[in-house]
């Protein structure tokens, strides 16, 4: 058995005795109350999931298995001569609660590796979908196409006992994580670089090897780690992570979990909103003609944006209340590496002039930008313009999160997610009003 799959054979052991204390014992103590606003309002803030792989602070922002973003970067192993951590190192924390050292990260390193080979049936049916399908459609289609591969599947219909069923998700999931790179490299390349397929270098690590794949130079393999670092989980309700976690609580294996979670993180409210960040920056800049708009030219087009109804991508958010911590050390990079590129410049002034403006329009809780507001700039500046790919970045990134979720959903016991719905008459009638 690996060295990881061991480690977290031995934390399940431990763990397992909380939640059945908390089931058995505890279950009728109250977590909250439910009102009407959060019944019609997308159940927002209603405490009815767990996961302690990371926590969001609406003030504070992520943790990641209790480390803020700035403690994860200095405490994880560095690849050698990199800024950045190894992903697989940090996959290794979310799983297991513990900071590896060089020895465990290179080992999950190791065990990627010999799970990175794509099927070539995935890569012969991408090359079949119509050249105008969106990258994340491909993304998804995919990760399903290989759940004939599900080793749960196969284990599961051979009469797996419960408590075993951690095991083949932990084998699905890290089948599908080392793949991923490949895949989206591949998607990238055959949309934008005319099919020009770069193989995958078996001595690099994920993120190394990922920027090789895509074909674009140092330091671009750091902003690749950073990138899946950032992105990996922001706890359980989000729409990516809540909908990797629902599907796979009927026991949906990780390939159909996975594909259902890239299609959640493809809406413009959610993953794709990196997206429409470079969108909206590009229409700015074509109507200044390359020219930095001054914060009162700025201001104008974001009150543009705001009074033909729609909104200002890459600000606001549902949980937090203050600017995005994954949106700081984005910020930082380029302060560190981009300072003078007008693309940044242009989304510094954004920064200075938003949040001002959504409190004075009243309607967004929160006015500060999110992580989509700076990712785009980052990758725009290495090279990769091509902005509706941005979202498979992040959706390589969420799969770390979500998949180590999953290990744990069924580690746990967790049950098949069955929330009661009412109708707007039995609201009224609770609400008291009269007919
Ligand atoms: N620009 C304009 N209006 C905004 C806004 C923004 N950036 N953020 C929120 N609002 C509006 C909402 O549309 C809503 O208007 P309504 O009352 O007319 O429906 C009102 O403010 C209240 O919304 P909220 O409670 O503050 O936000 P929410 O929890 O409903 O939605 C989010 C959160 C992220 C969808 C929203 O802030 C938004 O649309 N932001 C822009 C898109 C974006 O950046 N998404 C990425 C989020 C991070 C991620 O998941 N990747």
């Amino acid at each position: 058995m690996s060295v990881l799959k061991d480690k977290l054979g031995k934390k399940i052991e431990e763990w397992r005795p909380r939640t059945t204390k908390l089931l058995k014992d505890y279950g009728d103590v109250k977590v909250g109350e439910v009102t009407i606003s959060q019944v019609i309002g997308g159940a927002r803030g209603i405490k009815s999931l767990t996961t302690d792989i990371s926590y969001l602070d609406p003030f504070e922002g992520i943790r990641f298995r209790g480390f803020t973003i700035p403690e994860v970067m200095e405490k994880l192993p560095k690849v050698p001569g990199s800024e950045m951590p190894y992903v697989e190192g940090f996959f290794y924390l979310l799983l297991t609660g513990e900071v590896p050292g060089e020895k465990e990260a290179l080992e999950v390193a190791e065990e990627f590796k010999k799970r990175q080979h794509v099927p070539e049936y995935v890569f012969n049916m991408l090359r079949q979908l119509p050249p105008e399908s969106h990258p994340m459609a491909m993304f998804s289609a995919a990760i399903v196409a290989m759940q004939s591969e599900s080793v749960f599947v196969k284990e599961y219909d051979a009469g797996l006992n419960k408590m075993e069923f951690w095991g083949p998700t932990y084998e699905d999931g890290l089948n599908l994580l080392a793949k991923l790179p490949a895949i989206a490299a591949f998607i990238y390349r055959l949309k934008y670089k005319n099919g020009d397929i770069i193989k995958a270098d078996p001595k690099l690590d994920m993120g190394g090897n990922f920027a090789h794949m895509m074909g674009i130079k140092k330091p671009y393999d750091d902003v690749a780690r950073m990138y899946f670092i950032l992105h990996s989980d922001h706890e359980s309700g989000n729409v990516s992570a809540h909908t990797g976690h629902l599907v796979a609580s009927a026991l949906s294996d990780v390939y159909y979990s996975i594909s259902a979670m890239i299609d959640g993180l493809a809406g413009p409210l959610h993953g794709l909103a990196n997206q429409e960040v470079l969108r909206w920056l590009q229409g700015v800049m074509e109507e200044m003609k390359g020219k930095i708009p001054s914060e009162e030219e700025m201001k104008k087009f974001v009150w543009d944006t705001l009074n033909s109804g729609q909104v200002i991508p890459g600000f606001g958010h549902a949980v937090l209340r203050k600017t995005d911590p994954r949106y700081t050390s984005q910020r930082e990079f380029c302060l560190k590496h981009l300072p003078d590129y007008p693309l940044f410049k242009y989304v510094d002034v954004l920064y200075k002039v938003t949040p001002p403006i959504l409190l004075e329009q009243g309607k967004a809780k929160n006015p500060w930008p999110n992580v989509d507001a700076q990712s785009g700039v980052i990758q725009w500046y290495y090279g990769l313009t091509e902005y509706d790919f941005y979202t498979v970045l992040f959706g390589v990134g969420r799969a770390l999160g979500v998949v180590a979720n999953i290990i744990w959903d069924r580690a746990l016991g967790y049950p098949i997610e069955r929330p009661k719905s009412i109708t707007t008459a039995m609201m009224e009638e609770i609400a008291g009003i009269k007919k």
